[in-house]
C-alpha cells in the first residue's frame, strides 16, 4: 500500500473508532451528523497533540506573546480549515465516501459558530488564522455566548430573528477546562484605608474558560481562543435550594448566568446597556487574571509585564482593560500608581473600526459608578493627570481639554471609551489608509496634536486559506497548477498570474471555475429562496450588514432604474443581470429593515414581470453568515462597494470578492482606494463624490431635491416606489424611506451619486459583453490582491505594534 492509501486507511479506521467510542453508533448506522462528530474527533486528537507542543514551547522559550482581546469572533464552521491545516483533507473525504457521503454534506452538518456581527468579528477570526500560521505566540479571548447572531428568516418579505443555539448539540472543537475559572466581582463601593482602595463588591460571578484551538497552515504551531462562561457562584445557589424555594435559585442562577447568553446583535448602532457593560467588564476580568497569573508562573514578577505581554484592543468593547489592569497593579499587587501606568501604555494597542461619532461608545458616569465603582475612581484619576498634561501642552485652550477629557460633560456626564483606549494605549490604528487619515483629521484630531507618533494605519486583511482554498477549491486547483501552491501561506505569489493573461487557455480555464461557482451559487439561490436565476448571467453581489451607511438602497434605486429602462427598450441589447443581496438588520433598525422589506417588493413586481424574464433578476439570500458568504464569494461577477465617501473604515467583503475574481463598482471609500491602487484603474470601477467632495458639499449646504427636479430617471424612480408601484396593497409603505432622501437631507447623498452610479453600471454592462476582456481584469484582479492577506497585516501589527518578531 502507498503511504498515502495507509493514512487513509487509518484514518478510517479511527473514523469508526470514534463512531462507536463518542458518538455512540455503529459504523452501519452513521447519519451525516454522526460523521460529522467523528471526523472532527479525529481531527480534535491531532490538533489537541500540537496544542500540547506548541504551549510547552512558547513556555519554555519564554515568549512575548500577544493577547487579542475582541468582543467577537466570527468563525464559522471549523471542520474543513482544521482537516486543511492537518493535511488530511482527502484521506478525509476517503473514509467518509466509505459510509457513501461526501466530505461537503457531512461539513455542511456543522453549525457556525457566529459569535460576532460582521466585519469586526470576522477580521478577529481572520486574525487568529494568521496569527497561528505565522508562529506568533498568541492567545484570542472572548465570550462563549450561548447564543451567537441571530438567525435570520424571511417572512413575506420581512426579516424574522430567530435566537441562534449553535450549543444546543454541544461542538466537538471546544476544549472545557474544568480547573480554569476565576471570579468576577461586581458593584458595592470602594474603601479608602489611607493609601490603600478596597473594593467591597456585592456580586461575584465564576468565568470558566473553554479553548477552541486554531491551527496554523504549513506549521504545526497552533493558537488558543479562550472563551469564558459566566457561572453562578456554587454557594449562592445552594442558599435558596437548600431552603426549597427552587424558583429562586433558578432566578438567582439566571442573574448571575445571563451575562454569557447572548451576543448583542448590534453593529454600528449603540447598545447602550447595563447588561453590555457587564458583559465588557466580565471577559476583560477574566482574561486579565489569566495573563497575569501565566506571566507570574513564567516571570514571577509583574515589573516586567509590558516586556512580555501585549494586549489588543479590538475596538472600545474591551477598553475597561485599562482600568482593570491599573487596578489589579496597584490594589492586589500593591504597585505604585505611576510604574503601573508606564506598564499599562507599554501594555495595550488599540483598534478603532468607526469614524461615525454615533457608533463611539460611552457609558453613563452614574451606570460606571454602579457596576463598577472602583474603575471610575481610576478612570477619574487617569483623567486628572491626564488633563494636567494636556493643559501645558495647550494652557487655556478649554474647549481642548474639553473635547480630550476622558468624561463627556455636555448633558448626562459619560465615560468615553475611545479616549481611554487612546489614553491608556501606546499605538492607535485605523483600518486602512484612509480611515487612519481620516482619524487622525477629525475624531482623534486634538489627541493626534498631542501624540502624533501614538496613531499609525494597519490595513486589513483576509485569509486566503478560508477566502480562497476552503470557499473557492476550483480556483484553488487551477492556481495550484498554474503557479504552484505557495499562494497558501505567501499570497504575493498571486501576481505570477500576471503573465498569464494573454494566454487564452488559461483564460477559458479561469471562466469554466467561475462558470461552475455561479452553478453551485444559483442552486443555493433557488434552494433558500425558490427563485430560479440563469448563471449565464452576470451575478451583480452586495453582501454585507444591512446600514444606511453602506447603501444598499442606492443599489436598489439602479436595480429599478434598469427595470424601467428595460421596460421602455424591451429590444436593446441588455446584459442578463441578477442584483443578489444578503445581510442582516439589527432588529431595532427600523429604516434598515425597511430597505430589506423594499429589496423582496421590488423582487417580486421585477421576478414577476413576463415582460423582464432573464434580462434582470433581484434576489435577497437569507440568513447570511459565514458559511453563506463562503458559497457567495466565488460565484460573483461583481462586487458592490458602495458605501458614501468617508464611511467604511475598510471593508473586508471587498477584498474576499475581488480575491475571488469579482470586479469592483465602488466609491472612494475605506479599503477600496488600496484595492485601486493594486489592480489599477482600469480594472475597477470607482464611481461618485470623494470625501473632501462630501465633507464639503454637507458644509456648503446639500440639497437632495435639485438631483430629483434634474434627474428625469431619479425622479421617475423615487416616484414609483413613494407612490406604492411596489406596496400596492400599502401604498405608503416606503414614503418614510423616500421622505428621508428627499426631505430629510439625505444624510447619506444617495442622490448626489445616482447618476454617476447608474452611468458607471453602464460601463460595467459593455465591459462584460466583451467576456474576454472582463475575464482578463478579473484575472488581474486575482493577481494584485495579495497584500490583503491578514497574513501580511499579522506581520505589519506584530512587528510595529506588538514587537513581535514573525517568520513573514
Ligand atoms: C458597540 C457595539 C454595539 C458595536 C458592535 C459591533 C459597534 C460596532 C460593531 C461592529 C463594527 C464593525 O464591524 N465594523 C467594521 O469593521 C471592519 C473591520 O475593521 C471594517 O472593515 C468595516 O469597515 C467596519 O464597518
Amino acid at each position: 500500500m502507498s503511504t498515502t492509501s495507509t493514512a487513509s486507511a487509518s484514518l478510517r479506521a479511527a473514523i469508526d473508532e470514534q463512531l462507536l467510542k463518542t458518538v455512540g453508533v455503529s459504523a452501519q448506522d452513521a447519519t451525516q451528523t454522526d460523521l460529522m462528530k467523528a471526523v472532527a474527533q479525529v481531527a480534535r486528537a491531532q490538533l489537541s497533540q500540537r496544542w500540547v507542543e506548541t504551549q510547552a514551547h512558547d513556555r519554555s522559550s519564554q515568549a512575548r506573546r500577544v493577547y487579542y482581546l475582541s468582543m467577537e469572533f466570527l468563525i464559522g464552521r471549523t471542520m474543513s480549515n482544521a482537516l486543511a491545516a492537518l493535511g488530511i483533507t482527502d484521506a478525509a473525504a476517503k473514509g467518509v465516501s466509505e459510509h457513501a457521503h461526501t466530505l461537503e454534506e457531512v461539513c455542511d452538518r456543522e453549525p457556525d459558530a457566529a459569535l460576532g456581527n460582521g466585519g469586526l468579528g470576522r477580521l478577529a477570526a481572520c486574525f487568529l488564522d494568521s496569527m497561528a500560521t505565522l508562529d506568533l505566540p498568541s492567545f484570542g479571548y472572548g465570550i462563549r455566548y450561548e447564543y451567537g447572531m441571530f438567525a435570520q428568516d424571511i417572512v413575506r418579505g420581512t426579516q424574522v430573528e430567530y435566537p441562534d443555539p449553535w450549543l444546543a448539540d454541544g461542538t466537538p472543537w471546544e476544549f472545557p477546562r474544568a480547573d480554569i475559572s476565576f471570579p468576577v466581582r461586581f458593584g458595592g463601593w470602594v474603601e479608602h484605608l489611607g493609601e490603600r482602595a478596597v473594593w467591597r463588591h456585592s456580586a461575584e460571578v465564576a468565568a470558566k474558560a473553554y479553548d477552541m484551538v486554531i491551527p496554523g497552515h504549513a506549521t504545526d504551531k497552533v493558537s488558543t481562543l479562550r472563551l469564558w462562561k459566566a457561572v453562578a457562584p456554587a454557594h449562592l445557589d445552594l442558599a435558596a435550594f437548600n431552603t426549597g424555594d427552587y424558583g429562586r435559585a433558578a432566578q438567582v442562577k439566571n442573574e448571575f448566568e445571563n451575562i454569557s447568553w447572548v451576543l448583542y446583535p448590534n453593529d454600528s448602532t449603540p447598545a447602550g446597556r447595563e447588561l453590555r457593560l457587564r458583559q465588557e467588564y466580565f471577559f476583560v476580568a477574566a482574561s486579565v487574571q489569566d495573563i497575569l497569573q501565566r506571566h507570574i508562573l513564567e516571570h514571577g514578577t509583574l515589573a516586567n509585564l509590558h516586556e512580555k505581554v501585549a494586549m489588543h484592543l479590538n475596538d472600545t468593547h474591551p477598553a475597561i482593560a485599562v482600568a482593570e489592569l491599573m487596578r489589579v497593579l496597584c490594589d492586589e499587587h500593591s504597585m505604585p500608581w505611576a510604574q503601573a501606568w508606564e506598564i499599562c501604555k507599554n501594555t495595550f494597542s488599540y483598534t478603532n473600526h468607526t469614524l461615525m461619532p454615533e457608533a463611539l461608545e460611552t457609558w453613563p458616569v452614574a451606570l460606571m459608578q454602579h457596576v463598577l465603582p472602583r474603575h471610575l475612581e481610576i478612570i477619574f484619576r487617569i483623567n486628572a493627570e491626564f488633563l494636567e498634561m494636556a493643559a501645558k501642552f495647550r494652557p487655556g485652550d478649554n474647549g481642548f481639554l474639553a473635547r480630550l477629557s476622558l468624561i463627556d460633560e455636555a448633558g448626562e456626564r459619560r465615560v468615553r471609551m475611545a479616549n481611554l483606549s487612546i489614553v491608556g494605549s501606546h499605538k492607535v490604528n485605523g483600518v486602512s489608509a484612509l480611515h487612519s487619515d481620516l482619524l487622525v483629521e477629525t475624531i482623534f484630531a486634538d489627541f493626534a496634536a498631542l501624540w502624533p507618533d501614538r496613531f499609525t494605519n494597519m490595513t486589513n486583511g483576509v485569509t486566503p486559506r478560508r477566502w480562497l482554498s476552503q470557499a473557492n477549491p476550483g480556483l484553488a486547483s487551477l492556481l495550484d497548477e498554474t503557479i504552484g501552491s505557495e499562494w497558501r501561506i505567501k499570497l504575493d505569489k498571486l501576481k505570477l498570474l500576471e503573465s498569464k493573461v494573454d494566454d487564452a487557455a488559461f483564460r477559458d480555464a479561469f471562466k469554466a471555475v467561475k462558470r461552475s461557482n455561479k452553478a453551485r451559487l444559483a442552486a443555493h439561490i433557488e434552494r433558500s429562496t425558490g427563485i430560479k436565476v440563469s448563471p449565464d448571467s452576470l451575478f451583480d453581489v452586495q453582501v454585507k450588514r444591512i446600514h444606511e451607511y453602506k447603501r444598499q438602497l442606492l443599489n436598489v434605486l439602479h436595480v429599478i432604474t434598469r427595470y424601467q429602462d428595460i421596460l421602455a427598450n424591451p429590444n436593446a441589447d441588455w446584459v442578463p443581470r441578477v442584483t443578489i443581496f444578503a445581510g442582516k438588520a439589527a432588529s431595532s433598525y427600523v429604516a434598515a429593515k425597511s430597505i430589506i422589506r423594499l429589496i423582496h417588493d421590488v423582487g417580486s413586481v421585477i421576478n414577476n414581470d413576463p415582460r423582464i424574464g432573464d434580462k434582470l433578476k433581484l434576489v435577497f439570500i437569507p440568513n447570511y453568515g459565514v458559511s453563506v458568504a463562503e458559497i457567495i464569494m466565488p460565484g460573483a461577477d461583481l462586487s458592490e462597494q458602495i458605501s458614501t465617501a468617508g464611511t467604511e473604515a475598510s471593508g473586508t467583503g471587498n477584498m474576499k470578492l475581488a480575491l475571488n475574481g469579482a470586479l469592483t463598482i465602488g466609491t472612494d471609500d475605506g479599503a477600496n482606494i488600496e484595492i485601486r491602487q493594486n489592480v489599477g484603474d482600469d480594472n475597477i470601477f470607482i464611481f461618485g463624490l470623494r470625501t473632501p467632495e462630501v465633507l464639503a458639499l454637507k458644509r456648503g449646504g446639500y440639497q437632495p431635491m435639485r438631483h430629483y427636479e434634474g434627474n428625469r430617471s431619479l425622479k421617475a424612480v423615487l416616484d414609483a416606489i413613494s407612490g406604492g408601484q411596489f406596496s400596492p396593497e400599502e401604498p405608503g409603505r416606503y414614503r418614510p424611506l423616500v421622505d428621508a432622501l428627499l426631505w430629510g437631507g439625505d444624510h447619506y447623498m444617495l442622490l448626489a451619486d445616482y447618476e454617476s452610479y447608474v452611468a458607471t453600471q453602464a460601463k460595467v454592462d459593455s465591459l462584460y459583453r466583451q467576456s474576454d476582456e472582463w475575464a482578463k481584469r478579473a484575472i488581474i484582479n486575482v493577481a494584485n490582491m495579495g497584500v490583503f492577506s491578514s497574513d501580511r497585516t499579522i506581520a505589519q501589527y506584530a512587528k510595529e505594534i506588538w514587537g513581535i518578531p514573525t517568520k513573514a
